[in-house]
């Protein structure tokens, strides 16, 4: 009985969140912006009130999983893919192709067949009719197709410049209708904690700054132009960064000459290819170090969606988060800060702020699939998704024009209010029952109208 009255209040509730449902206006315009090596927990540890000011007026993830290995072009493939790394075939900084037998690195990258097996958001949104553009962002100058707009990758043109640029693309001109969706890359904080490694606050404090000023300068840019509130902003990171030391070096050279294998990519997770007996040369990687695990490529963890790719060499070698893997006895630390460790470590995952006309305001949630941002944005933009790895089915939580449950509040209200009631009923039968006029048997204490309760079945 109390809850089926718990019930119809609710149904109450959802009816009146859900009349003002902006879904038959269309689609407006989305902004897609990344600063590289955004760790999420840098949100707690500097002020940043520009992006503080704008998720407070929108949604934030505390906590975004990244998907393996949590390099910036693998995440950033999947932030606008929806696919893990073993499916959209960008796998890590470095790589060889068995196949073609052609090498990628991040300053040759514009082959199209290394980006070939996905689709990314700015190419399907074209197809779907819409002006697309795509800032910096990897994959976005690659040569044989392209967003409407792009620029060829450069790390002189400041963010001024880059944003200036996207501002004149989202409005449009006579000619040109503006773009429906847009995606801006920015290199900080991702180099100054490379440099200087997370731990440094006075660093880190500075760098974040930075990025905390551009931020305000493009909320201030949006506004000035007419498009702030007009328009959905997504800003995000590929991935969190973790501090490294010279006194954690794995040295490869130490448990195998060079001579026996060919390296495909080195640290923090190498990528080797045997050049003869791969038993024995995987049993002296396997007992090498013991911060470094081992894997043949058939034997890579589930989890890590990292098997079922060309590009994926026969062995690969995790390190323990801040380890290196070097060479020789000689060799330096590289850097004082480094990502590509296992996405299960919270030192590796970034955060996802979200405003706009479409986003909840104020809201809150702990963590969400990176990849389940391509799904969001597809229904932002009503443009089909192309096959991935994500679900909507938190993500929708983000939109205002959703009702969903936040599960342990509602479990936590529930609870409470028959407590509460079941408090005042027994209050009541303990008073009444005191009463010398209408004594009454306890008995009579036991519900037993709860056997057609659908929420009891
Ligand atoms: C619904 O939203 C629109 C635009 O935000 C607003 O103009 C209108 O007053 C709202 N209607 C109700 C019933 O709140
Ligand atoms: C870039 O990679 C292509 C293969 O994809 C290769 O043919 C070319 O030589 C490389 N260029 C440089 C400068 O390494
Ligand atoms: C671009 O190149 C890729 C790989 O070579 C190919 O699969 C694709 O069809 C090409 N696209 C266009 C539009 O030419
Ligand atoms: C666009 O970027 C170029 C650099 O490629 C820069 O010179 C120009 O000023 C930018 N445009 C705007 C409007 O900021
Ligand atoms: C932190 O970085 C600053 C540069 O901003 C540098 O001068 C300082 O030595 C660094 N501190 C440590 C402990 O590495
Ligand atoms: C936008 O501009 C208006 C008027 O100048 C100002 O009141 C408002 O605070 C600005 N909003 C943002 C997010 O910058
Ligand atoms: C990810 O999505 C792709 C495309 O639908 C699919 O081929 C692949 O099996 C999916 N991976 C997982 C682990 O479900
Ligand atoms: C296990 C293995 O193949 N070891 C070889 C590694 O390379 C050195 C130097 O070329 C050889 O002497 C080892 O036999
Ligand atoms: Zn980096």
């Amino acid at each position: 009985m109390l809850l089926k009255i718990l019930v119809g209040f609710l149904c109450g509730a959802t009816a009146v969140a859900t009349e003002n449902n902006t879904a038959h206006q269309g689609p407006v315009p989305l902004l897609l912006v990344s600063f590289d090596g955004f760790r999420a927990d840098y949100l707690q540890r500097f002020p940043m009130p520009n992006l503080k000011l704008l998720y407070s007026q929108g949604v934030l993830v505390e906590q975004l999983t990244n998907v393996f290995i949590t390099k910036t072009f693998p995440n950033h493939y999947s932030l606008v893919t929806g696919l893990y790394a073993e499916s959209h075939g960008i796998l890590a900084s470095s790589m060889y192709d068995p196949v073609s037998h052609k090498h990628f690195t991040t300053s040759n990258d514009t082959d199209p067949m290394w980006w070939s097996e996905a689709q990314p958001l700015w190419l399907t949104a074209l197809d779907s009719g819409y002006k697309t553009a795509a800032m910096m962002w990897p994959g976005s100058d690659v040569v044989n197709r392209t967003a409407t707009h792009f620029l060829p990758y450069n790390s002189d043109v400041t963010f001024q410049q880059r944003l200036g640029n996207m501002t004149k693309w989202l409005l449009g001109n006579e000619k040109e209708q503006g773009v429906m969706f847009a995606a801006l890359y920015w290199e900080e904080p991702d180099r100054s904690g490379h440099m200087f490694g997370p731990d440094n606050n006075t660093a880190m404090g500075k760098a974040l700054k930075e990025v905390d000023d551009n931020i305000g300068l493009l909320m201030s840019e949006l506004n000035r132009t007419g498009l702030w509130g007009r328009i959905n902003v997504l800003i995000t990171s590929d991935h969190g960064m973790a501090q490294c030391s010279a006194d954690r070096l794995i040295r490869l050279d130490d448990c195998l000459h060079p001579d026996n294998y060919t390296q495909v990519d080195l640290t923090p997770v190498a990528a080797l290819i045997p050049n003869k007996d791969p038993k024995a040369v995987f049993d002296l990687l396997n007992k090498c170090h013991p911060h470094m695990t081992a894997y043949v490529k058939k034997a890579i963890p589930d989890r890590l969606h990292y098997r079922n790719n060309e590009r994926i060499q026969p062995i690969i070698l995790i390190a323990d988060e801040g380890w290196t893997i070097v060479h020789r006895k000689t060799d330096k630390l590289p850097r004082l800060g480094d990502h590509g460790y296992d996405n299960s470590l919270p030192s590796m995952h970034p955060f996802l702020a979200a405003t706009g006309p479409s986003f909840r305001q104020g809201y809150r949630i702990s963590s969400l699939q990176s990849v389940d941002i391509y799904p969001l944005m597809c229904h932002l933009l009503s443009v089909p998704a192309q096959p991935n790895n994500g679900t909507l089915t938190q993500a929708r939580c983000m939109l205002a024009a959703e009702t969903c449950w936040d599960v342990p509040l509602m479990v936590g209200l529930v609870v409470g209010v028959l407590l509460v009631l079941t408090t005042i009923t027994f209050l009541f039968r303990f008073l009444s029952y005191r009463r010398p006029s209408g004594p009454r048997p306890f008995q009579r204490l036991q519900v037993d109208d709860d056997d057609d309760d659908p929420l009891l079945e």
